[in-house]
C-alpha cells in the first residue's frame, strides 16, 4: 500500500484545496493530511476562519482523505514519515523546494497550485460583501 501524506491549515475549504487532495490520492492508495492546530497556525502567522475541530471534520468528509493528524511544528514531518511508513510528500507549487530535506525519506512532489483561489482571496472577498451591505443599510 502505498502512502501519501501532505499538510496544510485547508481553512474556509475550497477547490484549490480538493484538487490537491484528489491529486495527492491519485499518487497512492492511503492520504494522511498533516491538519495545522490553532497553535500552529498562530506560529505560521495565520488566523483561521474555522477551529482544528472543524477543520478535521470537513477534512473526514472528503473521500481522498484516510486520515488527518495534527500539525503543531514545522519540524515533525521526518517523524511523521517514519512513524507512517510514507512513501510520497506532496506540497503544492508554492512550497516548492522548501521540504528537498525529505528526499532522503521519501518521494517528494510538488504540484501545480489551482490558479484564482485562496482563502484570503475568500476572506477579502467576504470582507468587501460585508462593507457593501453595511454602507446600504447606512444609507
Ligand atoms: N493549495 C493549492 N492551490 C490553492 C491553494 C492551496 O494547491 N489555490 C495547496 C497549498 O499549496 C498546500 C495546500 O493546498 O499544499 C494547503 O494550503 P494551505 O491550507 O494554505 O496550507 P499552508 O498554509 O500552505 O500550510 O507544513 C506545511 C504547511 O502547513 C502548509
Amino acid at each position: 500500500m502505498k502512502k501519501v501524506i501532505t499538510y496544510g491549515t485547508f481553512d474556509t475549504l475550497h477547490h484549490g484545496h480538493i484538487n490537491i487532495l484528489r491529486r495527492a490520492k491519485k499518487l497512492g492508495d492511503y492520504l494522511i493530511v498533516g491538519l495545522s492546530t490553532n497553535k500552529f497556525n498562530k506560529i505560521k502567522h495565520k488566523k483561521s476562519v474555522y477551529s482544528y475541530k472543524q477543520r478535521k471534520a470537513i477534512l473526514e468528509g472528503i473521500k481522498y482523505v484516510d486520515l488527518v493528524i495534527p500539525e503543531n511544528s514545522w519540524n515533525q514531518k521526518i517523524n511523521d514519515i517514519k512513524t507512517h511508513k510514507i512513501d510520497i510528500f506532496v506540497m503544492g507549487g508554492d512550497w516548492k523546494g522548501k521540504f528537498d530535506f525529505l528526499k532522503k525519506y521519501c518521494k517528494v512532489v510538488i504540484l501545480p497550485r489551482t490558479k484564482g483561489i485562496s482563502t484570503t482571496s475568500i476572506k477579502n472577498k467576504l470582507k468587501k460583501k460585508n462593507r457593501k451591505i453595511l454602507s446600504d443599510i447606512s444609507l
